[in-house]
């Protein structure tokens, strides 16, 4: 079994800004990563295959809806919290954080938050503890950037509706026992609608030969006359803004899930740079090497800061969703950019599976995309600060 020597870097002493309670819930999370996801995980990514195995651990840590309320099954924390939860567990792994993502803000969060009181004590609670997971469809096979334009669609049949349609790259999808999926009405109008595994015309076919994101299960949601009890159709939002305002949550969560995985592949720069001999040296000791790793440093700490305030204005809900689209763009590409410096500090041993990096460094390709590209956040900080919009 491979050790796991995560030391977590802290250049600017940012510990020093959290509470007893946010280090509490940081230590059970990372205790739980070194335990439970580093034995096991280049396996499954090899695999392709999700570690099932892993969902009661998740819930145990908090992992599924930090912020919801306790009386809903939620661990009722606050948003540095459950931002420090994300970090570690993609520390561990992106396709694992993305599971705990979708699980927290794209799927407990819409039912809490536009959901009545008898889908909240229905679902909620199965949620939080892992009995039951979900998955949230918006994108289309046409319509990825542009989900306002989504073709799926209901019709009102009197005791119940009537949904057609498809959603493609979901996760979770092959597994999730409902998926909450966005849909228009005969006005036009987007709803939240709550679809479960078996009922008649859904089907959720898993997509294979992905070379990113491999250890987290991605499908298809294919909605054939599918028939939704009324009682499933979320009533308290409706129009893009409510899907969006999931989005909001989740991306924040992948702010701070992009410095765990910069965090390790720095982490693992490092200890190899001072271990590896070259010309009769550590490889640290070469100038090329070590403005790398100071570029690293650097760059994970902005994005520390930057991460850490923004949770302080979402506790006082005061973060705007250009200031979430700025986070998730920066510490992502940042992550991006660590992970290829942090690979090449390795040579060849970087590109093998007997270290995280280049599984990282795959996995961040897809968390660049989803949850809005980096130009499609970078358009959001554009239109926010010149008030010109580049979408219309
Ligand atoms: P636009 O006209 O700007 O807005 C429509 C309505 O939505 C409101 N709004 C928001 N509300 C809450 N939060 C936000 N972030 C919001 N952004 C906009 C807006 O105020 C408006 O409300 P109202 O009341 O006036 O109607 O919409 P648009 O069609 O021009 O599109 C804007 C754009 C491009 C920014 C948006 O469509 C977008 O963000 N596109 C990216 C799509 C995306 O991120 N998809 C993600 C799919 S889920 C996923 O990837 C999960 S990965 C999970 C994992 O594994 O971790
Ligand atoms: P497109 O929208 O076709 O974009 C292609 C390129 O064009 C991008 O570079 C984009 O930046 C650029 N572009 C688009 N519009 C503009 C513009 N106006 N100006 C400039 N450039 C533009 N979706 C879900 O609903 N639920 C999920 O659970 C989910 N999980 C995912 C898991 C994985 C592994 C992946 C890879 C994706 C997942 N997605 C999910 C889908 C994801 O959100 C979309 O892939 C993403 O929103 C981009 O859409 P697209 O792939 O169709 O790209």
């Amino acid at each position: 079994m491979k050790s796991d020597l995560f030391e977590a870097p802290d250049y600017y002493h940012v510990d020093d800004l959290l509470t007893d309670e946010h280090k509490l819930v940081r230590s059970a999370a990372r205790e739980w990563v070194k335990r439970e996801v580093s034995p096991i995980i280049e396996d499954y990514a090899h695999k392709a295959e999700f570690p099932t195995q892993l969902i009661k651990g998740l819930a145990n840590i908090g992992a599924f809806g930090p912020y919801i309320p306790i009386e809903y099954g939620g661990a009722g924390l606050d948003q540095i919290s459950y931002g420090l939860i994300m970090q570690e567990i993609e520390r561990g792994d992106s396709g694992v954080r993305s599971t705990a993502s979708v699980q927290s803000s794209l799927v407990m969060y819409p039912i809490w938050k536009y959901g009545n009181e008898a889908q909240r004590e229905k679902y909620l609670p199965k949620l939080a503890n892992g009995e039951w997971m979900g998955c949230f469809g918006l994108t289309e096979p046409d319509h990825g950037s542009n989900p306002g334009n989504m073709v799926t669609n209901f019709k009102d049949k009197g005791d119940h509706y009537l949904l057609n349609g498809a959603k493609m790259w979901i996760s979770n999808a092959p597994f999730a026992q409902v998926a909450v999926v966005w849909a228009k009405d005969e006005n036009d109008r987007i709803h939240g609608l709550l679809v479960e595994r078996g009922m008649e015309g859904f089907s959720t076919p898993e997509t294979h030969n992905k070379w990113s994101l491999r250890a987290s299960a991605t499908g298809e949601l294919i909605f054939d006359n599918v028939k939704i009890p009324k009682e499933n159709l979320l009533p308290n939002k409706s129009g893009l803004g409510a899907p969006l305002g999931c989005l909001d949550s989740a991306r924040y969560g992948i702010a701070w899930g992009a410095i765990g995985a910069a965090m390790d592949c720095y982490d693992t720069a490092l200890r190899y740079s001072k271990e590896r001999m070259q010309f009769g040296k550590p490889i640290g000791q070469f100038q090329l090497q070590q403005k790398k790793l100071a570029e690293m440093i650097t760059e994970i700490t902005k994005a520390q800061l930057l991460t850490w305030r923004l949770g302080v204005l979402r506790n006082e809900d005061k973060a705007t969703s250009a200031q979430i689209s700025m986070a998730k763009r920066n510490n992502v590409d940042m992550a991006i950019k660590i992970a290829r410096e942090a690979r090449q500090i390795l040579g060849a041993m970087g590109i093998t599976g007997e270290y995280s990096i280049m599984r990282h460094s795959m996995n961040l390709e897809s968390v660049i995309t989803y949850e809005g590209t980096h130009d499609i956040h970078l358009l959001i900080t554009g239109l926010d600060i010149t008030g010109l919009n580049a979408f219309k």
